[in-house]
């Protein structure tokens, strides 16, 4: 069984000439004040996100953690959020960011709830336990990116230890163990490389000219378009939450979200005019 993340994602890049996923994270006290008196102030607002920046999501990307600090019903809301994303354009792919890594027996029932109840196209997760916790996904068709090298400072702390046997930076290696991975599973595996860190992307891009990559770190967390896309060419999602849904508390936030999610698109569309 394999995925069709990776089909829809090229055809909608090309469809709109952009490379950019509409980040979901509803931090609760950064919400519009509007959203925050409703029923269900997260759906709410994800909902209206959804319908102003459909036009321009290549993907969009809801981190889980905003909506399960809030129990069952934020996971409810979540739920209703990705079934809403599919009923405006189940064209745009839905990345769930989960950041999920755990024994074999355990990630087959992650595996079941993202896939076959939810039913997103992928999944982010963390490799540190090894194949056998990666291959439940891949069995049921899903999608992975798999954290490589993250947009945080503290990325280095492990990320960036040089492995002794081999003399490389350990996400140096993930990658390699993902591209193997992808190999196995084709279009079922990707990488995250954090936008913060340009020059470590431009390396990973020369080492796996066809991997696909997740990019974070863009717009809030301070990392440059023209330099993401520089080092990494057309086949990278490049991810912006807080920077696109986030710009206002008032009832203007979703015309600037709008505003900025088209400013990033024809960024995207002069920058794509220059094959990497
Ligand atoms: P903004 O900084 O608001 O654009 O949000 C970034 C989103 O991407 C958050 O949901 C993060 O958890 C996620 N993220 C990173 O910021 N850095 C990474 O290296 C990896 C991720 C991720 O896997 O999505």
């Amino acid at each position: 069984m394999s995925s069709n993340f990776y089909k829809k994602f090229e055809s909608r890049r090309d469809k709109l000439n952009s490379l950019l996923c509409v980040g979901i994270d509803p931090e609760w006290e950064k919400l519009p004040h509007d959203c925050q008196k409703k029923e269900f102030p997260l759906f709410e607002f994800a909902k209206s996100i959804v319908s102003s920046t459909h036009p321009y999501a290549v993907a969009w990307k809801p981190n889980v953690a905003f909506f399960e600090r809030f129990g069952a019903k934020g996971f409810s809301e979540f739920e209703r959020y990705v079934a809403y994303c599919k009923e405006v354009d189940e064209s745009i792919p839905i990345i769930a960011d989960a950041k999920r890594g755990d024994l074999a027996n355990t990630a087959k029932e992650y595996a079941k709830y993202y896939f076959e109840t939810l039913k997103v196209d992928a999944l982010t997760i963390n490799a540190y336990m090894g194949k056998d916790t990666i291959l439940p996904y891949l069995e049921l068709g899903g999608f992975v990116f798999i954290l490589c090298l993250t947009s945080n400072p503290s990325s280095i702390d492990l990320q960036k230890l040089t492995l002794k046997t081999k003399d490389v930076f350990l996400y140096e290696e993930v990658s390699d163990f993902a591209s193997r991975l992808e190999e196995e599973y084709p279009s079922q595996v990707g990488i995250v490389m954090g936008g913060t860190h340009p020059s470590e992307l431009s390396g990973i891009r020369k080492r796996h000219p066809n991997l696909l990559f997740l990019i974070p770190g863009f717009g809030a967390q301070g990392g440059s378009l023209a330099e993401i896309y520089t080092a990494c060419g057309k086949n990278g999602i490049i991810n912006s939450s807080r920077g696109v849904t986030l710009l206002s508390r008032d009832s203007d936030y979703t015309k600037l979200a709008i505003k900025k999610a088209t400013e990033i698109n024809e960024e995207l569309a002069k920058l794509l005019r220059n094959p990497v």
